[in-house]
């Protein structure tokens, strides 16, 4: 079920109870801003999500309210789980989705990394 981006952040929710160590991952990649781990349900070959460390809703709350260091730390953390999977020559794609109709279930930010395959057009018609 979709959530409404615009509530604030619950530190009940999946992500923050992986980040505690409350609940397992596959992690592929941790350092101080950002948490990387394989999807529960991939829809790809490789499907990798990347969380940042702090408590964030979505990409609109991270743009918002998170600290030069923590952006800067985070986007370049995905860029590393990217290129560490060897995903760049053969190309990959970033997905992130806010809120209701952008089909977020779990309300930490997270960006979505797909690739191993051919990833087709942007979006069903
Ligand atoms: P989104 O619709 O963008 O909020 O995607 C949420 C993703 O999170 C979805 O692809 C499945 C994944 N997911 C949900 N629960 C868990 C979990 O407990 N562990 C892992 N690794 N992934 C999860």
């Amino acid at each position: 079920m979709p959530i409404d981006a615009s509530l604030p952040y619950d530190d009940g929710n999946i992500f923050a109870k992986i980040l505690r160590g409350e609940l397992p991952c596959t992690k592929v990649y941790e350092d101080e801003h950002a948490l990387a781990f394989h999807d529960i349900n991939p829809l790809a070959p490789v499907h990798i999500l990347v969380i940042p460390k702090g408590p964030y809703v979505s990409w609109d709350d991270f743009a918002a309210r998170a600290s030069d260091a923590e952006i800067a730390g985070f986007v370049r953390a995905v860029g590393h789980v990217a290129r560490d999977a060897e995903m760049v020559v053969q190309g990959y794609r970033l997905l992130s989705n806010v809120g209701k109709r952008g089909g977020q279930e779990v309300p930490h930010l997270h960006v979505h990394i797909f690739g191993g395959q051919p990833l087709g057009p942007m979006l069903a018609r």
